[in-house]
């Protein structure tokens, strides 16, 4: 096996975000910085532990442009390192949440995801790469910080001379001494989801005429969705709309929120809709459900599961407890409470639940940004939360929206929106966060209408498993009732500087449940601007997206 040792300048810039490191095509395309980085994870984990000789690496993405060319680069820095196997998706294809499933199922050294998830793809669009731990989730902070470390600081990196493998054919192929098996993407996957839920029910409740549509908006679902609900739960063949995936997504934003997903979203809100809509993003880790002209927010969505996890066979046990990012709504902690299990608060980003979900101290796990997840794997899954609500809906044989009435009845409602200001100039954005930092102090006891301001904080969380600290994560102001606005950075952009604003007010009448969702935030809408001084700052008059 022919090494080279490769001399290259490092990068300053590759700090991973919340969910890997993202950039756009042409930075991933500079000389040597796919390379920096790959090797500054080797290092990294190389250095951390043992890696025997033979261990192996779980390597696929979500098909975007540059996902074929990085694999293969990314197979000749492995077989250079020293592993000794890679296991790689069949034409470089793994969803996030099926890379976890392999890794934890052949219990790989960890792996590499390349993704930017949501983002747009294509030649002008956006690049990413991740690395999972072997437990299969997103490294944690500890590790994503010597990760970025170790690129600054890089003068070289090890790679072999070898002709490309062939992707696309299942198998087992040679980088150097290193083998590469080509693996069906979709197999151990569905195989997990057929463990957990009950397909003969689904299959039952579609065989009775119960119709649903499923926008794989043109990214890696596709073809698991077509596995899994067209031909074992035996949906219609078209049931899968954009089910191909492409290098750009079609052109799309490959987003499952009421704006990105509009083709899903008409047909929701059509004449004749379907009983069931759902859509996943790029990597397939997110999920937006919906009803017959109803949405069901994210926070909601987790709530529901939680409500009605013992209907699935794989949670029929019941569940440890639940976990939330900050901005999620409360919603799922008035189940856990109801439930007599605990529900945890975490900074935003999936590497915050591993830990709970490692220690049983969790087993459901959520974020507002459409992402629901479980312990059967570490990352959140948009596919297993449509499988979950199927499952749920074959059992009670109820409409999404009357699940969701019933729910807020006995629960009360978390009424929820978020609005993003994207791609903002930065100076904007951190000046709108500065205002709202500098008025924190002063706004407890302070009366805005019928609100009064309760405590106000910059989001600080300690890993009750391992006691790290990750403070920064999100300024929160908190009002008597309950209801909640916060303001945060996102850390997945790559396009200037992009601030969101959550939105929560509790509704316990269910006289009053039913309304609009915008139009119930109003007031806290209002206070959020008078706050931050957004539209003055901005000079947007409405946010770019709103779910
Ligand atoms: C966003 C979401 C966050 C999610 C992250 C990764 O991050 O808000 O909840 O974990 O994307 O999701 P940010 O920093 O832009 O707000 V995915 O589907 O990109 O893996
Ligand atoms: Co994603």
């Amino acid at each position: 096996m022919n090494i080279r040792t490769v001399a290259a300048t490092p990068f300053t810039d590759q700090k991973p975000g919340t969910s890997g490191l993202r950039k756009k095509v042409a930075v991933f395309r500079a000389a040597h910085y796919l390379e920096n980085f790959v090797q500054a994870v080797f290092d990294t984990i190389l250095e951390n532990a043992d890696i025997p000789a033979d261990a192996t690496l779980t390597l696929g993405g979500d098909g975007r442009y540059l996902n074929r060319e990085a694999i293969q680069v990314i197979l000749r820095m492995a077989a250079a390192n020293g592993f000794g196997k890679v296991l790689v998706g069949q034409g470089g294809i793994l969803s996030t949440p099926a890379a976890s499933c392999v890794i934890r199922k052949y219990r790989t050294f960890g792996g590499l995801i390349l993704s930017a998830s949501h983002n747009p793809g294509g030649p002008d669009g956006d690049f990413g790469i991740k690395y999972n731990t072997p437990n299969g989730g997103p490294a944690p902070e500890k590790v994503t910080d010597a990760i970025f470390a170790r690129s600054k600081a890089l003068a070289s990196y090890r790679i072999v001379d070898a002709d490309d493998i062939d992707l696309d054919r299942i198998g087992t192929q040679a980088v150097g001494d290193m083998a590469v098996e080509v693996i069906d993407p979709v197999a151990d996957y569905a195989e997990l989801m057929e463990s957990l839920f009950d397909f003969a029910a689904i299959r039952d409740l579609i065989a009775g005429g119960f119709r649903l549509c499923f926008d794989a908006m043109h990214a890696v679902t596709g073809p698991y969705a077509k596995e899994i609900i067209e031909r074992r739960l035996g949906a219609l063949a078209g049931t899968v709309i954009n089910g191909m995936p492409l290098e750009d997504f079609g052109g799309g934003h490959p987003d499952p929120n009421l704006t990105y997903a509009d083709q899903l979203v008409a047909t929701m809100y059509g004449k004749d809709a379907p009983d069931f809509g759902a859509a996943s993003d790029g990597d397939g880790d997110r999920n937006m459900i919906l009803g017959r002209g109803f949405f069901v927010t994210p926070s909601d969505s987790l709530a529901v599961i939680a409500a009605n996890a013992r209907l699935a066979p794989g949670y029929a046990k019941g569940i440890a407890g639940i976990a939330r990012s900050m901005p999620t709504s409360a919603a799922a902690d008035r189940v856990a409470q109801k439930l007599g299990v605990p529900c945890y608060e975490t900074p935003t980003g999936w590497k915050f639940f591993g830990n709970l979900m490692d220690a049983g101290k969790v087993t459901l796990c959520g974020e507002e940004s459409f992402g629901t997840g479980s312990s059967h794997v570490r990352e959140k899954d948009g596919l297993w939360a449509v499988l979950f609500w199927l499952d749920i809906l074959a059992k009670r044989r109820q409409s999404v929206e009357q699940i969701l009435e019933d729910h807020w009845a006995i629960f009360g409602r978390n009424v929820y929106s978020r609005h993003d200001h994207e791609a903002l100039p930065t100076a904007v954005a951190n000046g709108i966060i500065e205002q709202v930092r500098a008025a924190c102090a002063t706004l407890p006891g302070r009366a805005f209408g019928n609100y009064t301001v309760k405590a106000c904080d910059d989001f600080s969380y300690t890993d009750p498993v391992d006691g790290s600290v990750s403070t920064g994560q999100g300024l929160r102001i908190i009002f008597e009732d309950g209801s909640r606005i916060v303001f945060r950075l996102s850390g997945t952009g790559t396009e200037g500087a992009t601030l969101r604003v959550y939105l929560e007010a509790f509704e316990a009448d269910p006289a009053r449940q039913r309304g609009d969702a915008q139009l119930l935030l109003a007031g806290l809408i209002a206070i959020a601007d008078d706050i931050s001084g957004l539209k003055a700052r901005s000079g947007r008059e409405r946010p770019t997206v709103i779910t």
